[in-house]
């Protein structure tokens, strides 16, 4: 495994394991294949040493250049996709085209040239799982958090795209025989997340002088992992996982969205109340619970960021010390927002 592309390796996630393949794994030198559309910045790879990480500008639904970039390569790591849930509300034609017709693309030039491919995806393509409250005995039994046999059941065009995508690999895998594995993840946080996102927006919003904003009544259920943790699993997935098998990566992180509110609030500084609640999401998720159990005894992980208080803390920081990364963006993030009163 010495050269490897990493699809989407400018956004949040994918960037993330660059840095964790750059620090981790000296021997392998790292294609990232990004379009760089509003959720990629080429910042996410600054200080990363250009002979070992280059920068390729593109999209994934190019076949000319997938298929050229593809015959040098040992693997393709897949991250990119258009990932969020509120925008494929909105419009969900680039989610079908980027997480649909790429991730093809990708899958033909790799079943042409014979080479490794891993899938990232998420553990929304499951639908949701009722709120823990409402279960008997509290959600503690089997069944009550995601395994591999789940049944798929997305909800929202983004969820349905990325459903959709993990069954073309596991058709590929089983009709062409690609050395492919899938893995399917929970809620990350971490640095250079787009402030789009939940952690972020309510960060950024209070450092911008702003109420942040919660959906509904913010019982909605999300189970969040450290991003270096979800790096560090698909390393090991795409290193000694089984060719065809799916590992679902998760770290025990359940919290709802209104504890998660109250504690960056408390972390800032500011009175636990002080948010506001804004309409809800269409269709919104009520709970995402991982069971990692076959991760953990097939290929030994484990994940090693538990402390969420310590994890958000630094990302706080990490986004009070990196105003210039998110400023510019910050006012028309909220403008868009404000259209559907969120
Ligand atoms: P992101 O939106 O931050 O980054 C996506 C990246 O893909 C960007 O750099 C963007 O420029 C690039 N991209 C988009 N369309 C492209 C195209 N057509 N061609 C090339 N590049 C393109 O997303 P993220 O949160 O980092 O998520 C990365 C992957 O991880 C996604 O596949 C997502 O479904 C999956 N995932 C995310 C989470 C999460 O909590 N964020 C959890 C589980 C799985
Ligand atoms: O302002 C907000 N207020 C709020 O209450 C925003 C942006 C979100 N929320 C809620 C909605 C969700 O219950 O917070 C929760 C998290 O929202 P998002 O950050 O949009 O994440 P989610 O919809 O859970 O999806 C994320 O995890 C799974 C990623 O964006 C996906 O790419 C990944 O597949």
């Amino acid at each position: 495994m010495k050269n490897i592309i990493v699809t989407g390796g400018a956004g949040f996630i994918g960037s993330n394991f660059v840095h964790y393949v750059v620090k981790h794994h000296p021997e392998v030198h790292v294609t990232v294949l990004d379009k760089l559309t509003y959720a990629g910045n080429r910042e996410n790879l600054a200080g990363l040493p250009t002979d070992r990480v280059k920068l390729v500008v593109g999209d994934i639904a190019d076949a000319q250049l997938v298929n050229s970039l593809v015959a040098e390569a040992d693997a393709v790591v897949h991250y990119a996709a258009e990932s969020h849930n509120d925008n494929s509300l909105q419009d969900p034609s680039p989610f079908i085209q980027t997480n649909l017709v790429g991730t093809f693309t990708l899958l033909e030039a790799c079943r042409l040239k014979g080479v490794r491919f891993h899938h990232v995806s998420t553990d929304e393509v499951y639908g949701d799982l009722p709120l823990r409250e409402d279960l008997p005995g509290h959600g503690e039994g089997p069944g009550e958090k995601f395994t591999d046999h789940t049944p798929y059941n997305p909800s929202s065009p983004y969820s349905a795209s990325k459903a959709g995508s993990d069954l073309l690999v596991r058709a590929w895998v089983r009709s062409f025989g690609l050395q492919a594995t899938i893995s399917n993840c929970s809620n990350n946080y971490g640095p250079y997340q787009h402030i789009e996102k939940f952690i972020p927006r309510q960060i950024t919003n209070i450092l911008s002088g702003e109420r942040p904003k919660l959906y509904g009544d913010g019982k909605n259920v999300r189970d969040w992992i450290h991003t270096e943790d979800h790096s560090a699993a698909v390393w090991l997935i795409l290193t000694k996982g089984t060719i065809g098998e799916t590992y679902l990566i998760g770290a025990d992180g359940e919290k709802d969205n209104k504890t998660v509110l109250e504690l960056i609030l408390r972390l800032m500084g500011k009175d636990a109340q002080d948010y506001d609640h804004v309409n809800d999401r269409p269709g919104h998720d009520l709970r995402y619970a991982i069971d990692a159990t076959k991760l953990k005894e097939e290929l030994g992980w484990q994940p090693q960021f538990t402390n969420f208080e310590e994890g958000l803390a630094d990302t706080i920081d990490w986004y009070m010390n990196n105003r210039e990364w998110w400023q510019a963006e910050k006012a028309a993030v909220e403008a868009k927002y404000a259209e559907n009163g969120q």
